[in-house]
Order: structure tokens, then sequence, then C-alpha cells
């Protein structure tokens, strides 16, 4: 229980700006929909759960398996009557499963009621969302989500909507897209007068609309009615506008026919932490034009909405594994470009490891940044047959360093292996296919983060273990790794070790900013270790400390959290939560 409760804390933020103080109500298999909606007499569909809750609310779903009639919809502007309401930054809605219980929205019926349209085309989803912002989606799951027709939407879809979080969200089986969100900030889709500037969010990236996921799952999907089979199951499909953030963090896309993760934009940012994509074999071969492109990233130029001065891709410690192409980053001309910046990620067993092209002719500004990023096992084989052939295709020079690869300098010939390093199947703990895939599936932990893995991970020989340079990420060793798997040469700590209070040693002030004081009673060599509520360790150091003098720890590069602080000395120990706030 207390591991339990040390892991909602890393939620902290998300949950802080998830509490409604509005009022609670409940959804279960055993309910009614002329109930009042308590915990005692719930309703009984999730749709009549949608459309009750308003601004503030909670709406917890108990669980089991719903067998679903038509599409859940959440629309406050519906021309036929609101269904549903609009939240807010400080009174957000909620819609979570009950905590501690699993509720599965299941749309095998769909089709078998979705009316036909003289002249339409019917589009299934499992949820719908339109005209609302400052919903909060937690802890359920959506199945069985086929196409009625050749039309393409996805299980959960949203348009002209903003400000929407997803949360420990499972989608899978699915014959179209996972995630189809459109951001809408651009219109007045709330009955906001267009001639009012809009505010930015207050979740802190500046932007008005800032569409989150986190660690969310999609897997299964392929679009087997489409006219071009299989040419539209993206396990996220997005359109955003200049004025949006959109944030994944430590989600996963699994057996899908089309693409991982398939961001459009005009403008704003697209930003990627711990990542993971793998296209799969399940419809590979099965039926041989159903395999279609099998990408990883796939992120598009920012069109009309480009700033020069702005990253339009972040991508950090994020996988691609098996693809056609691991990352593509769609740059047009020289005024539609991602400026991506590509931190610390690994790139394997791809037919291209990186993508870049551009239609533009001539020499191109250099506004990529790529660092610590790892390109191996491509499909490609160079003249003599090394597997370490074709990292990325691009034909404008960029910036790239303490990578896998160097710029050859010669327009389309980037595949120049960086002579630092010799990588090799030996770089790993383990190359195997079967292995790797089912590690990187592998059910998440239970707080909800992804799994541990070893498989791609670097073997304690690898040259590439420090070979990197500091990027603001936390590492391990003498300095950052290649790849998204930092080396950990003490082994990651899966228990985390109770509290512990000796007298002689404090560590203040509590809640840290940029750095934390170590004080002793005694002179003499302390163990100071930093540990996440996973039982990573962030820091470990060893000091010197005179009798009553304090020893500075620096802690500006950590992200703000709870932290679990431990200094040894001789046989005395302290350890304790830590807060970190930031700087
Ligand atoms: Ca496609
Ligand atoms: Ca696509
Ligand atoms: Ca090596
Ligand atoms: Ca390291």
């Amino acid at each position: 229980m207390k591991q339990l409760l040390l892991s909602i804390l890393i939620f902290l933020p998300f949950i802080t700006s998830a509490q409604g103080n509005g009022d609670a109500y409940y959804v279960a298999l055993n309910g009614d929909d002329s109930n009042p909606g308590t915990f005692e007499e719930p309703w009984a569909t999730w749709q009549k759960g949608f459309e009750s809750v308003r601004a503030g609310d909670t709406l917890y779903i108990r669980g089991g398996v719903y067998m679903n009639d038509l599409p859940v919809m959440l629309d406050p502007d519906h021309y036929r009557g609101p269904k549903g309401g609009i939240g807010t930054y400080d009174h957000p809605i909620v819609i979570s499963g009950y905590p501690g219980e699993w509720p599965i929205l299941d749309c095998s019926n769909h089709c078998a009621n979705i009316p036909e349209r003289p002249y339409g085309k019917r589009y299934n989803s499992a949820i719908t969302i339109w005209n609302t912002e400052y919903i909060h989606f937690k802890d359920f799951e959506v199945r069985n989500v086929f196409q009625c027709d050749s039309v393409v939407d996805g299980a959960i879809t949203a348009a002209y909507s903003c400000n929407l979080t997803f949360e420990r969200i499972v989608i899978h089986d699915v014959g179209q897209r996972g995630f189809f969100i459109q951001g809408g900030v651009w219109g007045p889709y709330d009955g906001r007068d267009p001639d009012v500037p809009i505010e930015p969010s207050k979740w802190g990236f500046g932007h008005p609309d800032t569409t989150r996921w986190i660690n969310c799952d999609v897997y299964n999907l392929c679009d087997s009615l489409s006219e071009d089979v299989g040419n539209a199951a993206d396990a996220w499909k997005t359109i955003h506008y200049a004025t949006s953030y959109v944030y994944w963090e430590g989600c996963r896309a699994w057996n899908y026919t089309d693409d991982g993760f398939d961001p459009n934009c005009v403008g704003g940012v697209r930003h990627f932490e711990n990542c993971w994509a793998m296209p799969g074999d399940k419809y590979k071969n099965s039926v041989g034009e159903w395999e279609v492109e099998r990408n990883g990233f796939k992120v598009s130029g920012p069109g009309s909405g480009y700033d020069p001065d702005m990253n339009h891709l972040i991508f950090k410690n994020s996988v691609a594994y098996d693809c056609t192409h691991g990352l593509i980053l769609m740059d047009s001309y020289n005024t539609d470009r991602t400026n991506a910046l590509v931190y610390n990620n690994t790139i394997f067993r791809c037919g291209l490891g990186i993508a870049n092209w551009e239609d533009d002719e001539g020499m191109r500004p250099n506004t990529h940044t790529f660092r610590n990023t790892l390109i191996y096992d491509t499909w490609g084989r160079n003249a003599i047959g090394n597997p370490y052939d074709t990292y990325i295709l691009s034909d404008v020079p960029y910036n790239v360093s303490h990578c896998t690869w160097q710029w050859s300098g010669e327009e389309f010939q980037n595949r120049e292996p960086n002579p630092a390093f010799t990588v090799t199947d030996d770089d790993f703990n383990s190359v195997d296919h079967a292995t790797i895939f089912a590690q990187l599936t592998a059910p998440r932990k239970a707080d909800g983060s992804l799994p541990a893995v070893n498989a791609l991970a670097l073997a304690p020989t690898s040259d590439l273990i420090d070979g990197g340079t500091d990027v603001g990420i936390p590492w391990f060793g003498l300095a950052p790794d290649i790849g998204a798997f930092e080396y950990d040469p003490d082994g990651v700590i899966v228990e985390i070790p109770p509290e512990t209070n000796d007298s002689g040693i404090s560590v203040f002030p509590n809640p840290a900013g940029d750095r934390a004081w170590i004080q002793t009673d005694e002179p003499g060599s302390c163990h100071i270790r930093l540990l996440d509520l996973q039982g990573r360790k962030v820091v470990s150091r060893k000091v010197n400390i005179n009798a009553h003098s304090s020893y500075p720890l620096s802690l500006g590069t950590l992200k703000p959290g709870v932290y679990i602080m431990e200094v040894k000395m001789g046989e005395k120990c302290i350890r304790e939560k830590l807060v970190v706030k930031g700087n």
C-alpha cells in the first residue's frame, strides 16, 4: 500500500489539476439510467454518465465489460440538445475508472446499430468528443471498434475540443485509428468571441490547447474495409494548430498497419517523452497488401504555422522498433520545418532510421538537432553487408553529435557510421526479435508506467555507455549513454528501502529548489543516493564532508516531484522523501 501511495504521488501535478471540487457520480453494470447516479444507485450507461457531469464533477465508472450499442457522445453544443459539459482549468470534468477496478467499453455491437444513411457514411467510434475542453479521461479500456464501411474514424475521436487529458487509457482491436484528435482553439468552439485573444493554458506550456496522453496503450489496428486497406490505421492521428502543445509521455503503439504516431499540425509543438512504437508482425504477411506503412513516428512539417524559433518537434527517450521508417520528419520547404530536437532515442531494426525529405532546392538552414541517439540494424545493408548502413536519409545538413552516425557532407548520403563507436549485436543485452517485442509490449507496472526492458538496453561492455553528451536528461555514470535506456552500473533498485532517520545527518530544505544541503555532525565519507519513486537511481556519489559543514547537492536538472534521499555515513543512515520543486 505504501508503494501504491508513493506511485500515485508521481502523478501529483496531474491529479492536482484533476480534482474537480464538484460532485462524484457513478456508472455501474447493475445501474439504471433513471437512478440519481450515486454510489448506491448508479447509472447504467456511459452515455448517461458522460452527458450528466459538469465542470468540477467526477464520473466514476465501476469495473466490468459494458456492451455498448452506439458511440458515446460528449458534445455540449449538440444540435439536438447538449450532451455533457465543459470543464475549466480549475474545475475540470474527470471521467475515470473507479479506483482499483477496470471498466471496459466493448463496441462489438455498434455496426449493427449505427443507422444507414441515404448518402452518408457510417462513422463509428467508441467515444466522440466535440465542442468541449478540460476533460480528464483516466483508467479505462476501449475495444472492438471496427469500421462499418470504408469510413475511417478514431476509436476515441475529438474535434473542436482542446485541453483534453488521457491517462492510462487502453484502446485495442480497432478497424481504424486509435485516437483521432483534432485541436479546436482556432474557432469559437465554446461560444468564444473569435476576436478575444485566447489565454494560454495554465498547465504551463504557454499554449491554449495542451492535449496530453500519459501512459496510454493502443494496439491491434487495421482498417480492413478501407479502399486502400490498412493505410489509415494509426494508433494516434492528431491534427493541431499553431496554438497547440501536444504531449505524449509513456505511451505505446503496437500491431498496427499504418503509423504508430502520426501528428499533423499547422504550427505548435509535438512533444514525445518515453514513447515506444513497434508495428509488429500481426498484420505482416497475413494478407500481403495489408502491410502498409508500418512507420514509428511520422511527424508533419508545421505548414503555415512555421516559427523559425520554435522546436515544432521534441523527441526524447523514445523507441522505434522494427518499423519501415523509425522517425519521419516531413519538412517540405525552408518555411515548413519541424526544427526537431531529437535526444536519447533508440531506433532499432527499422528499414530506415530517420527520414527527412524536402522539396526545396539548394542548401537549407541547419535546424534539426540530434544527440545521444542510436540507430542500429537497419534493413538496408552496405556494400560489405554491415547491418548499420542507412542511418538517416536526408537531403539537408543538420546538427548531429554523439549519435551512432555522423553527417557525411553529401546529400542523400548521410549513412556514415560515427567512428567514435563500433556498434554490433554485442552492444545489447539481447537482439532476439521475439524477446525484444515481448518486453516492449509487456504489461505495465502497477503505477501505469512502462515495463522494464532489458533486451534493447546496452550490455555492460558496450562502448555506447557514457558516450553521450549532457542534454539535461538525468544520467548515470560518467556521462549520458547513447540510446533510450541509460545503463545504471548499480542496477535498477526494485524495492525502495524503508525510511529511516539516524541523528547526526540532516538534509534541508525540504521541499528543495535547485539544491539540497547535506550536513553531518562528524567528518567523514558519505554515500549520497537519490532514487525516484520507481526505485531508479537518479544520483549516486561519495563525498567527504567536514564536521558541521554542509555539502550542496545540485538538483537543478531533476524533474519536479518526490524522490527518496538516502545519505549513509558508516553505520548511520538517513532515508526520507525529498520534494524537488524545480527552479
Ligand atoms: Ca498511411
Ligand atoms: Ca498515417
Ligand atoms: Ca560496441
Ligand atoms: Ca551513462
